[in-house]
């Protein structure tokens, strides 16, 4: 087969999406991730200029040497504008392979190793009553996890509080928003969340919490153990993790199990966290992490040390990740759990696409390839605009992680 033409495809059906579309001169398209939340341009530019020319007339079978021609043939390495082009390629060339074979793309990565993939949706509230509250609208909705954010008293705004609870969208038009953090406050409230939450839904209901970058490490071995007698899923994103050795503190402290990653881009990120078993679940998804090729390559390492996948799944993530995360979950052995922020139904209409909920699992379904179509006429009808995730600020000002 031969790639003829490749266009990068950018809507805004409520939020921004960036798509690569490769068509082949067979007539088989495939169809790739290439949103960047807050940088999308950044990567439409970096394809368009650099990546594209470099595909056309290329065999779209051989993914591997197409993504090690662009990962070393650029020079400059990783990163997140260029592993999400690259990544953007790498999951198109996937949804070629499976059309031109008739098959769904995790036939091609192993099959399935399971039935379905266990997801866990967003609950958020102001207080911890309407957290609860939200939680038990998740659990009617059928999940067996869930992720708990509440407002914290004394601050006006935090992550992962939304108005709009079913579609929780960060990104802002405008200049980036700012928020406020205190670390002090949030250490004394978040325990009394999942006391609550405990009381509330038993034992039995899977519990998770994003602590979002904001800890340093003894803060978060601290929070890991104050959470252990209500036994969360996991702890996300307690501290940064550019220094991957202060994994070392809370490991040693806590026996609540953490996990990390979604802003990696490449297994260089993650590799003393996996070879140590620094962490329980690697966060790494599709779209900003090189694609199928090379996060197939971090999850089995990670499986030689016990550690599982838990993909990002946040809405900043189209349709086609979501599906390409699917396929990978669905196909490898040490999957641990999906993130599943649902898409609005104007996002669901550009993006048709053949994965579906049920009773707390998603399915990849088995069309051909990844499964997910993009409506080009009605994306047309939504043109970008540019939106900023907020920032964060200290109560005395300084600026800290958002
Ligand atoms: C999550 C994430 C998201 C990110 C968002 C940034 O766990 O889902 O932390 O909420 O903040 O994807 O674009
Ligand atoms: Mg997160």
């Amino acid at each position: 087969m031969k790639i003829i033409a490749a266009d990068v495809l950018v809507t805004c059906p409520g939020r921004n999406f960036v798509t690569l579309r490769i068509q082949t001169e067979e007539g088989i398209y495939g169809l790739g991730d290439a949103t960047l939340n807050g940088r999308e341009m950044a990567v439409v530019s970096y394809l368009r200029e650099h990546v594209v020319p470099c595909i056309i007339g290329r065999d779209p079978f051989e993914t591997e040497d197409i993504w090690q021609y662009l990962y070393r043939g650029a020079y400059w390495r990783g990163g997140p504008v260029t592993m999400t082009a690259i990544a953007a390629v790498d999951m198109a060339l996937w949804d070629i392979k499976g059309k031109a074979l008739n098959t769904p793309v995790y036939n091609l990565l192993g099959g399935k190793s399971r039935n379905r993939v266990l997801v866990y949706g967003h609950a958020n509230g102001v207080d911890i009553a309407e957290t609860s509250d939200e939680v038990a609208k998740y659990v009617a909705l059928g999940y067996k996890a869930v992720r708990a954010q509440t407002g914290i008293p004394g601050l006006s705004s935090t992550y992962g509080v939304a108005q709009e609870k079913l579609y929780y969208e960060p990104a802002a038009t405008g200049l980036p928003p700012e928020n406020l953090w205190s670390t002090e406050q949030y250490l004394l409230h978040v325990p009394k969340l999942f006391e609550r939450l405990r009381l509330t839904f038993g034992d039995d209901l899977h519990l998770l919490h994003d602590a979002h970058h904001r800890l340093t490490p003894i803060q978060a071995a601290r929070l890991g153990k104050s959470l252990e007698p209500h036994h969360l899923f996991w702890l996300e994103d307690a501290v940064t993790a550019e220094l991957q050795e202060g994994f070392r503190i809370v490991r040693h402290h806590t026996t609540t199990p953490l996990a990390l990653g979604e802003v990696f881009n490449s297994i260089w990120d993650a590799h003393i966290l996996i070879t140590e078993q620094l962490i329980d679940y690697i966060r790494m998804t599709i779209v900003h992490s090189g694609g199928i090729t090379h996060l197939k390559k971090i999850a089995a390492l990670a499986e030689i040390y016990h550690v599982q996948t838990g993909c990002h799944g946040a809405t900043d993530l189209s349709p086609i990740s979501m599906a390409a995360a699917l396929h990978f979950d669905i196909s490898i052995h040490n999957f641990g759990i999906q993130e599943y922020m649902r898409h609005t139904k104007e996002t669901d209409d550009v993006f048709p696409h053949a994965y579906y909920f049920a009773d707390g699992y998603l399915h990849p379904g088995d069309k051909p390839g990844l499964g997910v179509d993009y409506d080009v006429k009605l994306a047309e009808r939504f043109p970008y605009a540019r939106a900023y995730l907020p920032v964060n600020r200290k109560l005395d000002g300084t600026m800290w992680n958002w």
